[in-house]
């Protein structure tokens, strides 16, 4: 094993001090705080993408620098491993280790032990592919992940400003090129054109779609969305709104996708004629969220949830249509969020299985199965194929034209789809595209089953680390005792559920309930809120007055 560099490591690290008073952690979504803090965690992670790299025999590792849904001041950054997909997860301790070491001798005594434990061959080379999305932050940041990778001489390849799905299809057309498993070319050309092209072939035949409106949350999603525009040609239009990506403060602000499912309301940005259906994505464009305006011109949201039923029934009915519904077995995942009608609604028809929240989880499980469809109810997830199903659908001979045409379709499915990560834009194609063939407006697509009344609340507590919870989330072990008075409150109300997690990326607790009528489901959460509250130890002279 040849060397490491220590002193330019050490040198380059000198420039790259940690703030002595923060904590941080790799989470559900990487390391995610306020922008002008994460230096040091970018130049550590440019060294531990390198490392990642190496051990995995100089495959290509990507890093995107982004915060996502959250506030424009915040930023963040996470690591994708190979295939286009999250980190492994026993690298998030080592991620965490870096980041933490409080100077640059702690920090290369902690690369070096990394690279002893975990047997690194050192002489291998390291290969990186990093973007950022608009965040002000990202410059700097990027910068400081280029001095990283410097240090740890590493090769790079520079994305630009793009979205978080387009860094995951990237990392994964670099790695499968050239070989039978080439997922496309590697450019954002090639990303345009594969889904465009698969789009474009399942509309042909079908009635042109009214144009979409997209709510791009001020972010990186509307470079994206007007790129689209001109490999989608006049198959179908599309209208972007907030796709001001260069105002201060307005990203993510009173728009995008979370702004939507967290209010279950327009953007104050938007207004809908009758009829008329939109989607909104988040800063990052790996999460969509639909909705329309009925005859009345009233709003209606439709979810992640809405778009798994409407999806994996589709998918399914294909399938079957193909022939193959012997062969190819479809799932659904889902976490604890879910809306307990979807879930009621698709077990009758699918196998369905709870995961914790968290893409990696989801995306998982998804893969166990044949076609594994998710959708996390904030609106992120994808369709996964297995190698054997695709395979199938690719070699399939087909008896007669209607089959042929449906093994077709099931192609131009599995290539409109991203199926790296959750990919807003990649998603609502295929959202458009299930519509044109069921000749469905966003009425028909939401009476599939109708949402129970939810209502989603946080609450500020010391040490979030003191809820713990099993069964994917949906009960607590710690603090002991609490989910007992959980049950309790639950069965006072009728079709009650309700849970408590402590979130994966904010110092929060989250309360989530559900029941059949709005002002029983937001009294149910409020009072689990309060529950939670008392039993961390809350000062109860700022005891929110909502918390019963
Ligand atoms: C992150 C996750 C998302 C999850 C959310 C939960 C990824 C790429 N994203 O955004 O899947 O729903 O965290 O946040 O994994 P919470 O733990 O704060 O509730
Ligand atoms: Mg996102």
């Amino acid at each position: 094993m040849s060397m490491l560099d220590v002193k330019a490591i050490q040198e380059r690290s000198d420039r790259h001090p940690k703030p002595s008073d923060i904590k941080f952690q790799y989470g559900t979504a990487g390391f995610r705080t306020l922008g002008k803090t994460l230096d040091s965690v970018l130049f550590r992670v440019g060294v531990l993408a390198a490392l990642r790299s190496k051990k995995l025999d100089g495959k290509t590792i990507g890093v995107m620098v982004t915060a996502s849904h959250n506030p424009e001041p915040d930023n963040g950054v996470k690591l994708v491993d190979p295939r286009g997909e999250m980190l492994e997860s026993s690298w998030e301790a080592h991620a965490t280790i870096l980041a933490n070491a409080p100077d640059s001798v702690a920090f290369v005594a902690a690369v070096d032990e990394l690279v002893q434990t975990s047997k690194i061959d050192l002489s291998i080379p390291a290969r990186v592919v990093f973007a950022r999305d608009t965040r002000p932050t990202g410059p700097q940041l990027i910068a400081a992940l280029k001095d990283g990778l410097e240090a740890i001489k590493a090769e790079y390849r520079d994305a630009g400003i793009t979205t978080t799905p387009v860094l995951h299809y990237l990392v994964r057309t670099i790695n499968t090129k050239g070989t039978q498993d080439s997922y496309g070319e590697d450019t954002e050309e090639g990303y345009l054109t594969k889904i465009s092209d698969a789009f474009k072939k399942l509309l042909a035949g079908k009635a042109t779609p009214p144009p979409l409106l997209i709510d791009c949350a001020n972010g990186v999603g509307a470079l994206m969305a007007e790129k689209f525009k001109a490999y989608l040609g006049d198959a179908f239009s599309i209208n972007l709104v907030n796709a001001d990506i260069h105002t201060v403060g307005a990203l993510n602000n009173s728009c995008g996708a979370d702004f939507v499912k967290v209010n279950q309301k327009l953007p104050p940005s938007i207004t809908l004629q009758p009829g008329q259906r939109a989607c909104s994505l988040d800063g990052d464009a790996d999460r969509l969220i639909y909705y329309y305006a009925d005859e009345h011109g009233q709003f209606h949201m439709l979810d992640g949830d809405k778009i798994t039923t409407l999806v994996a029934s589709f998918i399914v009915e294909l399938v079957k249509a193909a022939g193959l519904d012997e062969q190819i077995k479809v799932g659904v995942i889902q976490t604890a969020y879910a809306n307990g009608s979807s879930t009621k609604y698709l077990s009758g028809r699918l196998p369905v299985k709870c995961v914790p929240t968290g893409v990696k989880h989801l995306h998982h499980a998804a893969e166990q199965y044949d076609v594994g469809v998710y959708f996390e109810a904030n609106g992120h997830g994808t369709v996964t194929f297995s190698p054997a199903a695709q395979e199938l659908i690719s070699s399939c001979k087909s008896s007669n034209l209607s089959q042929s045409a449906t093994l077709t379709q099931l192609k131009n499915v599995i290539d409109v789809i991203n199926q790296t990560v959750g990919d807003a834009l990649s998603d609502a194609f295929l959202v458009e595209s299930v519509l044109a063939h069921k000749s469905y407006s966003g009425v028909e697509w939401d009476s599939l089953y109708c949402d129970l009344p939810n209502r989603l609340v946080k609450v500020v507590v010391s040490d979030r680390n003191a809820f713990v919870t099993e069964d994917a989330e949906r009960r607590l072990v710690s603090p002991l005792g609490l989910q007992a008075k959980v049950d309790e409150l639950v069965r006072r109300y009728e079709g009650g559920r309700s849970f408590v997690r402590p979130s994966g990326t904010e110092d929060v607790v989250r309360v989530y309930a559900e029941a059949v009528t709005r002002a029983e489901a937001d009294e149910l959460a409020f009072r689990v809120a309060g529950l939670v509250y008392d039993e961390a130890g809350g000062d109860q002279s700022r005891r929110p007055k909502e918390f019963l």
